[in-house]
């Protein structure tokens, strides 16, 4: 809830005097396109589409998992372990790989797309939350209000960002999405998506989800929004949460 209250004091609050006045925010509802199952014992870290099917990555010691999912029955297809002392977090497709990355143990991963093959391994500095790919850059989230642009062959970093709402740094970005080369996050604990322009980091966009977490009929303060996909053939937009036992379809709504 801290969260919550701290994105709308960002987002109400006049900008500090001395700063150039920050970008305008668009502010968006949604609507619900269609419910579908989800598995829900899928601690959900990471979530993309790719060719007719969803591809999720799963947290947990012990239990973390990358899998290709039947988008009508949420079954996983194929599934590939992570080592049980890794807790799963973000993945992203690069080319024929699946790039994806642990919390706190430094450790990437790679793996085949077409059979989800182990296909190496690779280290980073700091915490792995979300990734996504923009243009040639892998985008890897931390938890902190910054934004880390690496090359996906060596890891080196290019650049970074940090995010800001109304011209305040926004913690807790969790998992990413490109739609049309904007960055799409969940912030940790909130009900809220954003949308980030990759070049400055300014937030140009807040989707408010309320009351998806009431419909998937989820408690608990860990089944927190997590997971956003975009079909970008079909311009499908899934979001799903932790151990939610629903995956929608959704479309923005009402922004102004
Ligand atoms: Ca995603």
């Amino acid at each position: 809830m801290m969260f919550v209250v701290a994105i709308a004091l960002a987002l109400f609050a006049d900008p500090p005097a001395e700063a150039t006045p920050p970008p305008s925010v668009e502010r968006c509802g949604y609507r619900i396109i269609q419910s579908l199952p989800h598995d829900p014992s899928s601690f959900t870290q990471g979530l993309f589409w790719h060719d007719g099917h969803l591809y999720e990555a799963t947290g947990q010691y012990g239990r973390s998992r990358v899998a290709r999912l039947d988008l009508q029955t949420g079954r996983a297809l194929a599934e590939t372990p992570l080592p049980p002392d890794q807790f799963g977090e973000g993945i992203t497709r690069w080319g024929d790989q699946i790039i994806g990355v642990t919390w706190k143990s430094g450790i990437g991963h790679r793996w085949r797309i077409k059979d989800l093959k182990p296909l190496g391994t690779f280290r980073y500095a700091g915490e792995g939350w979300g990734v996504t790919m923009v243009g040639d850059d892998l985008v890897l989230s931390d938890g902190t209000p910054q934004l880390r642009f690496l090359d996906p062959t060596t890891m080196a970093e290019r650049r970074r960002v940090t995010v800001r709402l109304a011209g305040r740094p926004v913690a807790m970005i969790n998992e990413l999405e490109t739609i049309d080369n904007q960055v799409w996050a969940n912030i940790w604990m909130t009900d809220f998506i954003v949308r980030i322009d990759p070049v400055s980091g300014d937030v140009a966009a807040l989707v408010d989800l309320s009351g998806l977490k009431d419909d998937a009929g989820v408690r608990g303060t860990d089944s927190v929004l997590n997971g956003i996909a975009w079909d970008a053939r079909a311009k499908r937009l899934f979001v799903t949460g932790k151990y939610w036992p629903k995956l929608y379809e959704i479309a923005l709504a009402d922004c102004r």
